[in-house]
């Protein structure tokens, strides 16, 4: 059976439930107390799809802002951008909005992006409307979906949507993982990482922090492969 390879990167607010929504995902778990990440982790799962296996190759970026600048290490090179937002934060929509500005300036020219409000189990303080959400996804041609990750609401559907986007099965787009295998590359030779850094995002020594490092496997329900590790 063919795999075909898909990078996705998580982009969003802190808080917003970005390795929530990845870790129903790929473990169908939900950690009340999960902590913030730190600098991005990286996991992948691979689900069925027809006569192929789609392998999720996932980049969950740190929403603090004192990791925004490395976010484009993780947006270059993804086919497929999901910004998250929390419903019940307007904040959260606002940043949103500025990540699709900022995924048009420097982000690849194909990429797709979807739109996820999370935490849709929590509608009795919710701050941003649906209508509003949905109405601007339709106006920048982007996925939509409110999603829990608590209560495993639409979290497959936001994938499948993803991997199911005209310019993925009509094949326009590019399903390499070259990009990720080069990042994975770059982490192994942890010597020049920093430097690499650096250069690659022309900043000051000093300002970029990847602090953790940890890798363990975790299963799959759907009996696809799965891997993490956080950078
Ligand atoms: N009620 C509810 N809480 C959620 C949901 N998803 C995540 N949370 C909670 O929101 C908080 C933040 O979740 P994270 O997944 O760490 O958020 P994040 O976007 O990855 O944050 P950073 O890693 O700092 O960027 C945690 O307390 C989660 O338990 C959801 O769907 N519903
Ligand atoms: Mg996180």
């Amino acid at each position: 059976m063919a795999i075909r390879e898909l990078k996705v990167c998580l982009l969003g607010d802190t808080g917003v439930g970005k390795s929530s929504i990845v870790c129903r995902f790929v473990q169908d778990h939900f950690d009340h107390n999960i902590s913030p990440t730190i600098g991005a982790s990286f996991l992948t799962k691979t689900v069925p799809c027809g006569h192929e296996l789609h392998k999720f190759l996932i980049w969950d970026t740190a929403g603090q802002e004192r990791f925004h600048s490395l976010a484009p290490m993780y947006y270059r090179g993804s086919a497929a951008a999901v910004i998250v937002y929390d419903i019940t934060k307007l904040d959260s929509f606002q940043t949103l909005k500025k990540w699709v500005k900022e995924l048009k300036e420097h982000g690849p020219e194909d990429i797709v992006v979807a739109i996820a409000g999370n935490k849709n189990d929590l509608g009795d303080i919710r701050e941003v409307p649906m209508k509003e959400a949905k109405e601007f996804a339709e106006s920048i041609a982007a996925i939509f979906i409110e999603t829990s990750a608590r209560n495993a609401v639409n979290i497959e559907e936001l994938f499948q949507k993803i991997s199911t986007f005209p310019v993925f099965t009509l094949g326009y787009c590019s399903w390499s993982a070259r990009s990720v295998h080069q990042e994975v590359l770059l982490v192994q030779y942890r010597p020049c990482l920093v430097g690499v850094l650096h250069w690659a995002l022309q900043s000051p020594p000093g300002q970029h922090m990847l602090v953790q490092n940890q890798s363990h496997s975790c299963s799959s329900q759907h009996g696809g492969d799965t891997g993490q590790m956080q950078l």
